[in-house]
């Protein structure tokens, strides 16, 4: 079976061929953007057939919101949301399904239902036994860039030497480089100004030799630069997208799956133009 990096096509570093879109789909009450719109099993069923039908090269099913002062979830309340919702993408799903979660129960409990990658927004370091899950499991895995306090000086240096430790624990753990993506984590423990360093130096980040996911879809950086609320910040997520795509990353995590497949089919055309 191909991996999901090798779907895109391309050497890391370089505009793919054909970026992956991971459609989001959030089985939760509070989410920044979208909480409490799918959280009935049958809603979050219809918005990832949704997804899918717009375009979506992966669903990424989660159920605990990570926005800065959420409540934390105990394990069995994020199950009781994912199991059902679960039980059929790992069934019916005709793309591959991510599950973000930090907890290494819910990730083998979702690895059992047929997810086919695990989106880990503290990159191994919420639970001890995530990596040793993943390895044993030979899932994908998304090594997301996460710290409890920004960085007090050179952001970017920070998160590439975080980034390549994280890396090292990975493969340590056992995970097969190929089965490895990296995140830089926009929004996640970064100040407004460093979100904006780290995506003006993105095109190095891509360099770092691992498959990029990029996430900034609705997030608030988008939202302080141009003054808009929750509703108001497609454009401003399609022009991050562009970014990412030209500075060379393969998968981009988004609410608007059909506008940010158009954005990335025209950055590539242009990316690859003959001559
Ligand atoms: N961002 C969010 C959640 N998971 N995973 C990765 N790999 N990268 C990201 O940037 C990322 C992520 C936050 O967005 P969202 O799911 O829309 O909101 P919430 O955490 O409030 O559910």
């Amino acid at each position: 079976m191909q991996t999901l990096a090798e779907e895109s096509g391309a050497p890391t570093g370089s505009t793919p061929a054909r970026t992956l879109v991971m459609g989001i789909v959030n089985v939760t009450p509070d989410s920044f953007s979208d909480g409490g719109r799918f959280l009935l099993p049958e809603d979050a069923l219809r918005h990832a057939w949704q997804l899918v039908e717009d375009g979506a090269d992966i669903i990424d099913l989660g159920a605990e919101s990570t926005r800065p002062g959420a409540t934390p979830l105990p394990a069995e309340e994020e199950w009781r949301r994912l199991c059902p919702v679960l039980e059929v993408l790992g069934r019916e799903c005709p793309v591959p399904v991510s599950v973000d979660t930090y907890k290494a129960d819910i990730a083998e409990r979702a690895l059992a239902l047929g997810a086919r990658m695990i989106n880990d927004v503290w990159g191994g370091l919420a639970d001890p036994r995530m990596l040793s899950v993943v390895a044993r499991a030979g899932c994908e895995y998304v090594w997301m860039h996460n710290r409890p306090e920004p960085a007090a000086t050179d952001a970017f240096a920070v998160l590439v030497a975080e980034t390549q430790a994280g890396i090292n624990r990975c493969l340590e753990a056992g995970i097969q480089p190929d089965k490895l993506w990296i995140d830089p984590g926009i929004g996640f423990g970064k100040t407004y100004e460093q979100n904006l360093v780290v995506l003006k130096r993105l095109s190095e980040y891509t360099q770092l030799g691992y498959p990029v996911l990029l996430g900034t879809s609705r997030k608030s950086v988008i939202g302080r630069t141009l003054g808009v609320g929750v509703d108001g910040r497609l454009a401003g997520s399609l022009a991050t997208v562009a970014w990412g795509v030209q500075a060379g990353v393969r998968a981009v995590r988004v609410h608007d799956v059909r506008d940010t497949v158009m954005t990335c089919r025209m950055v590539e055309a242009i990316v690859h133009a003959a001559g």
